[in-house]
């Protein structure tokens, strides 16, 4: 292939040229939410929420390569947890570059050894997930969150270990602002309020 460039416009996210766009509805992510009444209630009435959408760059999923690909997750909350992403291991375990386009958002990351760390994610912050944590973007904003994902071709995305072990923390709308609750795992919809450092482990 030829060496090539591709512009983001840091509002809409938008990269030109892209490959190919995408979007995830509620629908397909509808066991992340710790609320499954609320998720189940708006399906059951109609309303299946565009939660992000994105753009991927014209690289092939092949080793030596680096992919990357906007993404533009909706401002908005399923009960009060708000819109994210599905969040996701890497099939091979391997690093990811995060770079905060517009609106306010946090990261959740986790260790396959049970370590939590956030991050914020807001424009002009870069955020590094090393190899082998998983990671989740959320969007605890009144605007769309944009920001750039840049990864090795051949990563691969695994999300069932993250559906089956699930995330040890989530983000709630308080009535302060957000709020990061540490979740009983023994039961989706238990949490209790947390606010614990960038670092702290889970
Ligand atoms: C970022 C990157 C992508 C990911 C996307 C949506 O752009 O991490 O690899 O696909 O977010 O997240 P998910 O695939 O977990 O739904
Ligand atoms: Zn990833």
């Amino acid at each position: 292939m030829q060496p090539f460039r591709a512009m983001l416009d840091f509002d809409s996210g938008s990269l030109v040229p892209a490959a190919a766009g995408f979007s995830r509805r509620l629908s397909e992510m509808i066991g992340a939410y710790a609320d499954q009444e609320a998720a189940r209630s708006l399906l059951a009435h109609g309303d299946d929420p565009v939660i992000y959408t994105g753009y991927d760059a014209s690289v092939p999923a092949e080793a030596g390569h680096l992919t990357f690909r906007t993404t533009i997750i909706m401002p908005g909350t399923i009960g009060t947890e708000y819109f994210m992403t599905k969040g996701h291991h890497h099939v091979r375990d391997s690093a990811e570059f995060y770079l905060g386009m517009s609106g306010s958002g946090v990261m959740l990351m986790q260790s396959r050894t049970g370590e939590f760390a956030r991050q914020d994610l807001e424009p002009r912050a870069s955020v590094y997930v090393p190899p082998g944590w998983a990671h989740r973007t959320v969007n605890i904003g009144d605007a769309p969150l944009v920001f750039l994902a840049v990864y090795f071709g051949d990563a691969g995305h695994d999300y069932d270990s993250v559906a089956d072990a699930g995330f040890g923390w989530r983000v709630f709308r308080g009535a302060d602002g957000p709020e990061l609750h540490r979740m009983n795992m023994a039961g989706a919809g238990q949490s209790r309020p947390a606010e614990p450092g960038a670092d702290d482990d889970g």
